[in-house]
This record gives C-alpha cells, sequence and structure tokens, in this order.
C-alpha cells in the first residue's frame, strides 16, 4: 500500500471578527504527544527522515532506537546486542549521523530514545568490531578487563538455565553474552560515561536492555549517575512463577508492559475488544506502562500479534493508540524470512530504510509506519489523557469517547462492517475520521452513526471538524 500520509488536519477555527459572539465551534486544545515508535534497524539518517516527514508532524513524542555503540561484525540485527566498545560508530551510523539526526528529531519535536545495552558485551570468543576495536570476550581495551566481569559458577558453563534462580538470572550469562559485574562502582561508572555520553548528544531517554538480567540495585546505582533526568524504560519481562518481576524496577523509572502485550493480543484475536480497556488489573500501574503490540524480539515469537498479522496487527496497534492504560509504542521494522537475516546492510552499514509498496514486503523492505496509524498517533495527542466516556460495546463492536476529545470504534468482525448510533460527549459539529478522511460524520445533539468496516475502525477528534 503506497504510504500516503497527509498532514494531521487542523481545527477549523472561526475567525473572531469585530462581532461579539464566541466562537461556535470549539477550539482544539494544544495536542500532548505521548506515543512513541520504535524505529527497529533503522539506520540514523533514516530516522532523521522519519523524525521530520511522519513523527513530528503527527505530534509523536519519542522514536526508540536501536543499539548506537559499536558491535561485533556481521549481517544478522542482533550483532547490535553484542557491543565491543562505546564508540558511536555503529552499522546505523556514525556519531555525525547520530548527532545529526538528534538534532533533526529535536526540531520536529521528538525525543530520542536510546536503546542502552548495558548486562553484558560481546558473547563470541573475540574479534575487530565495526569500529576497529580488537576484543575478546572478557578483554575490552580501555573499557573493561577479566574482573569486571561476573563469572557465576552457578551453572556448568556460566550461562543461565533456570529463571527461578535470580543469581542465575543476574550474575551468570545471557547466551554466553560477558555479563558485566554490574555491582562493581567502576563498571557502573564506564556504563554512566557512555549513557552521559548519549545525553551529551541530545538523548532524551533510555531503554534498558536486560534490565532483569541486572539487578534493580545495579540498575538503579547506574541511574543514579546518569546526568539531567532522563525518560527510563526498562526491559523487565514478566515471566510466571519468576522470583524478578517488572514490579522491582518502578523505583527507577517505567517498564516496558510485556503481560499487557501478550493479554491484549489474546483479546484482539478472540475479538472481545470489549475487555480491551479493562485491561490494567494486575498490569503495572498505567503511568509507568509502556505498552506495545509487538517489538523486535516478540516480532520473531509466537507470544505477541506481529505485522505479519496483517488486518489484525493493524487493528491492536490503533486500538492500543485509543485506550487509556499506558503509553504506547508502535513498531516499524522489515521484512524477514530468517529470524536472524539482519537489515540490509552494504559493505558492514545498514542501508537507509526503503518503505514497502504492498502489503507483503519483500526481505528487507521496511514495513513503515502508514497513514491510519501516523493519524491514530495525532488523535492520541489530541485526546491527551481525557478518560475513556461513552463506552459501548456490542458484540464484536467497541467504540468511546476520550472526554469531549475524541471518538473511536473499531470492528472485530473478519468480514462484516458495523454501522452503529452511539452516544457522545463530543460537541455537535461535522467531523472527519481520520482513518479514511471521510469529513461527512455529523454529531448532533450528542448522537452520532458511524459504519466501521470490518476488521477496521473509525476515529474522529476536534482537531479534525468539516466544514459542515
Ligand atoms: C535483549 N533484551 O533483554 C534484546 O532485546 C534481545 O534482542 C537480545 O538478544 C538479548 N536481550 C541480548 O541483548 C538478541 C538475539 C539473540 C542474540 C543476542 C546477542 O535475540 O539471538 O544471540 O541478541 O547478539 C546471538 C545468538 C546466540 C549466541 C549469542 C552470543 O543467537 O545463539 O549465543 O548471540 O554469541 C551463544
Ligand atoms: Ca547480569
Amino acid at each position: 500500500m503506497p504510504r500516503l500520509i497527509a498532514p494531521v488536519l487542523t481545527a477549523t477555527l472561526l475567525a473572531v471578527t469585530a462581532c461579539t459572539s464566541a466562537p461556535e465551534e470549539p477550539l482544539a486544545p494544544e495536542p500532548q504527544p505521548s506515543v512513541g515508535v520504535q524505529l527497529f534497524q533503522y539506520n540514523w539518517d533514516s530516522v532523521a527522515r522519519e523524525c521530520a516527514e511522519v513523527l513530528g508532524p503527527n505530534h509523536f513524542d519519542f522514536v526508540l532506537l536501536s543499539p548506537a555503540q559499536e558491535h561485533i561484525e556481521g549481517e544478522q540485527w542482533w550483532t547490535s546486542y553484542q557491543p565491543v566498545s562505546y564508540q558511536l560508530e555503529s552499522k546505523l551510523g556514525t556519531r555525525e549521523q547520530f548527532r545529526n539526526m538528534v538534532e533533526t528529531c529535536h526540531d520536529s519535536g521528538i525525543k530520542v530514545v536510546a536503546d542502552a545495552v548495558i548486562n553484558h558485551m560481546a558473547g563470541i570468543d573475540g574479534g575487530v568490531g565495526v569500529a576497529g576495536t580488537e576484543f575478546s570476550h572478557y578483554e575490552y581495551p580501555g573499557l573493561y578487563g577479566p574482573d569486571d566481569f561476573h563469572h557465576c559458577g552457578l551453572t556448568p558453563n556460566d550461562d543461565i538455565a533456570n529463571y527461578r534462580d535470580q543469581a542465575q538470572v543476574q550474575t551468570c550469562e545471557l547466551s554466553n553474552l560477558a555479563d558485566l559485574d554490574t555491582a562493581a562502582p567502576g563498571v557502573q561508572e564506564t556504563i554512566a560515561g557512555y549513557l552521559n555520553d548519549l545525553v551529551s548528544l541530545g538523548v532524551d531517554g533510555f531503554r534498558i536492555d536486560a534490565a532483569k538480567h541486572m539487578a534493580s540495585e545495579d540498575v538503579a546505582a547506574i541511574v543514579e549517575r546518569i546526568d539531567g533526568d532522563p525518560m527510563i524504560i526498562s526491559e523487565v519481562i514478566r515471566g510466571g512463577g519468576e522470583p524478578i518481576q517488572p514490579e522491582d524496577y518502578l523505583d527507577i523509572g517505567s517498564v516496558f508492559a510485556f503481560g499487557w502485550a501478550r493479554d491484549f493480543a489474546g483479546i484482539v484475536q478472540g475479538g472481545s475488544l470489549r475487555l480491551a480497556p479493562e485491561l490494567r488489573d494486575g498490569q503495572v500501574p498505567s503511568e509507568k506502562a509502556y505498552t506495545f503490540v509487538t517489538n523486535h524480539d516478540t516480532e520473531r515469537g509466537e507470544q505477541t500479534l506481529n505485522p505479519t498479522d496483517g488486518p489484525t496487527f493493524q487493528l491492536a496497534s490503533l486500538l492500543m493508540l485509543a485506550v487509556d492504560y499506558g503509553t504506547p509504542v508502535l513498531y516499524s521494522g522489515y521484512a524477514f524470512s530468517d529470524r536472524d537475516a539482519g537489515a540490509p546492510q552494504t559493505d558492514g552499514r545498514v542501508d537507509d530504510a526503503v518503505c514497502a509498496t504492498s502489503d507483503e514486503p519483500a526481505d528487507g523492505e521496511f514495513r513503515c509506519l502508514d497513514a491510519q496509524q501516523a493519524a491514530m498517533a495525532a488523535w492520541r495527542a489530541q485526546v491527551g489523557d481525557a478518560p475513556v466516556a461513552n463506552q459501548l460495546a456490542d458484540g464484536r463492536l467497541l467504540a468511546f469517547d476520550r472526554g469531549a476529545l475524541g471518538l473511536a470504534a473499531f470492528n472485530a468482525d473478519k468480514s462484516e462492517e458495523a454501522t452503529v448510533e452511539l452516544t457522545t460527549g463530543l460537541p455537535d459539529g461535522s467531523y472527519c475520521d481520520v482513518l479514511s478522511d471521510d469529513c461527512s460524520i455529523e454529531v448532533a445533539d450528542g448522537r452520532v452513526s458511524v459504519t466501521v468496516p470490518p476488521m477496521g475502525a473509525v476515529a474522529l477528534h476536534v482537531g479534525a471538524m468539516g466544514q459542515g
């Protein structure tokens, strides 16, 4: 599908002329950006392009990058997760390109969240990193030597074997990745030096990779050493019966809502959409939860909905943006048939992201944010944190307002469209469905009729009123 991303429709404001009457149409409040997007394996130039062309105009809040530090050589995507040094020279670009990207994103109003791989270094015996650093498994010149690593001695090969054993999870190796002694002040200092270098280039926040594999005190001590007050989002995958839970990391900042993502997948797949806005009990508190439909790891697994799920994935992405739990993070990566396959590279550098133009992209083509996802992110910014109201659930249909600022309706039926008459708090007037650009929707006396396509949605907000 061609990517036609129109600039956000802006409110039609009646000019206040000499007369005394107030404008008849409500003034849409300033958008409150909150939505993020993970741009998996986009190179820095492509992130900058996305900030300027799509994220800024649609009032996104932040972009989540892939790791920026030097890493091992190889064609696979996951070389990014085997650090070799903290130079900002990687397959995704140079330090200079990184700096320019942050500047462009900031100029577009978009914050930059870096992926901080700080639990470990490489998982191979040794070699030369992509910026030329020679290393061995436990020797990284200028940074770390053998004493800076855990050698847990709890399993035959020092690899984590049992996730119910906290000491193993935090001090043994995650698939042979040399596990830093993150309790040691010297190690904390070195890691913080790297994170502060990113902060000095304008980075606004960090995803803490493999946070579960570091004692929460260690993560807290490292975060303490970071300059300023960056956003911190820890990756702590909730696992039943495990001693380490996301709640243990909430004093440090926020967490990714893995439990939510799995439950949400079940709800959307099952078609009982009315359960989605209620999905909050037993989850981390909303203000500390970063929700997602998928990420780069779950995209390669079975526990969440994934881009290959087509319309179901799209419906889930739009619904995630509409509910009032958590801070939503959309996902964009490239198509693959081999789990390990990296984004297309030339001479060790990832090529600029090429957006697929078909629903069935060739391997290596990116599934870029589409017009609906962008418009729904703008919708979310317009409704801000206004609560869900006037909820109506009927079979596979779910509709609700967000305060008196927006309305969204979703239809999980795979073949039938649904027409429904809704009660809404939206001010009377004519509205555009920002997902289809149909501007003929009339709200009158607090009632509105909407027709929702199969596996589709309709979204109205006070920033997109028609001429009526
Ligand atoms: C993460 N979060 O906690 C990342 O989100 C995830 O993508 C990383 O795994 C992992 N933790 C380590 O940062 C990926 C990938 C693995 C890959 C590792 C390291 O999913 O497959 O492991 O990165 O590159 C690969 C090989 C594995 C090998 C390991 C060490 O697949 O077989 O283990 O490298 O050489 C012997
Ligand atoms: Ca560890």
